[in-house]
């Protein structure tokens, strides 16, 4: 199972500026010679790998990356301005791909790697370049080279930093869906989710956090009960879990008890598991039945040393507590 982070992306070098048509205009020197200066050079468009980015969110809002054009050239035998070069900040590990053929271009492993997508188009030569011996007053210059342009497709392998846990039809794909762009399949029956779903959750205006979503556990899944625990291993290199617990439909479950059936599966798959922070939370909290509960239940986890968050991911109710804790977790 891989889960990656696609973005097409159009890009455009900077043309050349054009050479400039320019005769030297002097006081009393009538037939000045040829002094158009040539254009500037088009800008490139670089990519740089960083390590502030983690996904490729940020370009999907901008997917055209358009360099400026150089400056045409002009008369005295000036130069136009060399357009600077327009730099893209993608994450480190995006592999920068041809969108038609798919062939790679570049794949951006180390922090602060480039690779050159297009290359901004020359300047043109002024007229001043073209005196010859039989021609002395040259009325043309060059246009400036047209500057590269391509679509691709970056992609990115991405890790998750939040796990979400729990017992089928706990609420872990409602939750997922409310808080990130991420479409998994809801429904009131167990092992709706089948396999493990990624949501990016943006939290500022660049900052984020990705989050996994994946098949329910059960008492026994480290035998092979239900979907097993195979897809733990989806969550083993995240930095926190979410732990969703939900009382509301077995008639005699209690929060704690299921928490610890869920637990009790972590350590079986790998007991370093339960040394994550674990973000404890009740869904449901909008069932009256819940809502009658919901003292209790924390009350008692309070005993135990552990804050309960209740929630509901069907009205939003309590869910962006959760968020700001798995952020402070991560930082
Ligand atoms: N009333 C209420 N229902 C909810 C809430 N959150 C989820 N549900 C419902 O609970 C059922 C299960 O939700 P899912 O998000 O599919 O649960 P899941 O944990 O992903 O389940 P699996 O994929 O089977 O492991 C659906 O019918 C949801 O509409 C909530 O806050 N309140
Ligand atoms: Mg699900």
């Amino acid at each position: 199972m891989k889960f990656v982070d696609e973005a097409k992306i159009y890009v455009k070098a900077g043309h050349g500026g054009s050479g400039c048509v320019s005769f030297r205009r002097e006081k009393f020197v009538p037939k000045g010679g040829p002094d158009g200066g040539d254009g500037g050079k088009g800008g490139d468009v670089i990519f740089r790998a960083t390590e502030s980015h983690h996904t490729l969110l940020d370009l999907k809002y901008k997917q055209h990356q358009i360099a400026k054009n150089g400056g045409h050239g002009s008369g005295n035998h000036r130069t136009g301005r060399s357009a600077g070069d327009l730099e893209v900040l993608v994450p480190v590990g995006t592999i920068i791909k041809n969108f038609e053929t798919e062939e790679v271009l570049a794949d951006l492993s180390e922090p602060e790697q480039t690779f050159i997508a297009a290359r901004g188009g020359i300047g043109g030569k002024g007229n001043a370049h073209f005196t010859t011996s039989t021609h002395q007053t040259p009325r043309f210059a060059q246009e400036g080279m047209e500057g590269e342009e391509f679509t691709l497709k970056l992609e990115l392998k991405l890790l998750a930093d939040a796990g979400i846990i729990g017992f089928p039809n706990a609420g872990k794909s409602t939750f997922i869906s409310r808080v990130s762009a991420a479409k998994p399949k809801i429904a009131d029956y167990p092992f709706t989710t089948l396999t493990p779903h990624l949501g990016v959750v943006r939290y500022s205006d660049s900052k984020n956090f990705v989050i996994a979503d994946i098949p329910g556990l059960i008492s026994g899944a480290h035998d092979g009960s239900g979907m097993g625990i195979k897809f733990l291993k989806h969550i083993e290199r995240t930095s926190v879990l979410l732990h969703i617990i939900d009382i509301s439909t077995e008639p005699d479950t209690n929060a704690w008890s299921n928490f610890t059936a869920i637990n009790k599966e972590l350590e079986y798959y790998n007991p370093d598991l339960l040394k994550k922070p674990q973000i404890v939370a009740l869904n449901k909290i909008d069932l009256p039945f819940v809502k009658e509960n919901v003292k209790k239940e924390v009350a008692l986890f309070k005993k135990k040393g552990i804050i309960l968050h209740p929630f509901s991911a069907v009205t939003g109710e309590g869910m962006k507590e959760i968020i700001n804790k798995i952020i402070k977790k991560l930082a």
